[in-house]
């Protein structure tokens, strides 16, 4: 069956930073994970906090919700078949050391927080996601 999903990417401030879009988008286009929208924004630490309010329990939400806000992110809608799980595969495990070869995050991660990416992780939270970044 064709599931032709879609699913929130982000670019944490670490990669853009090190002008790693272009090199991440390449790995999107070449997984078949098509870019339908996408924007360069600059959060506050007020909307990070709402993005991730699911870990506001975690000790290190705080520096998360800081790390996030603290300079550009570039967010993106990719489209394609099982892209959930697709995406997930191809960024790889939180801490960038632990991640598969040739993954995002072991090809570009620095550390557990600065990992790169952010990808949606089930079909109610991608939607969730879509939502919070691209519904006016
Ligand atoms: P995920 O990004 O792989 O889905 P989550 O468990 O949802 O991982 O955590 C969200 C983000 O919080 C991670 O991408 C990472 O930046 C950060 N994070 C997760 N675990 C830790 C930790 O143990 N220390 C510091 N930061 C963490
Ligand atoms: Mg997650």
């Amino acid at each position: 069956m064709n599931n032709i999903e879609q699913t929130l990417s982000i670019i944490k401030p670490d990669a853009v930073e090190r002008n790693l879009a272009d090199d991440i988008k390449d790995i999107f286009k070449k997984n078949n994970l098509n870019i339908i929208d996408a924007k360069k924004i600059h959060i506050t630490k007020d909307e990070a906090s709402e993005f991730y309010k699911v870990h506001q329990s975690k000790p290190f939400f705080n520096d998360l919700c800081t790390y996030l806000s603290s300079g550009p992110i570039v967010v993106m809608i990719l489209e394609g078949k099982d892209a959930i799980k697709n995406y997930r595969k191809i960024m790889g495990a939180t801490d960038p050391k632990k991640a598969d070869e040739n993954t995002i995050r072991r090809l570009f991660g620095i550390s557990i927080d600065k990992n790169s990416v952010h990808g949606s992780d089930s079909t109610e939270n991608a939607k969730k996601e879509i939502d919070f970044f691209f519904k006016n």
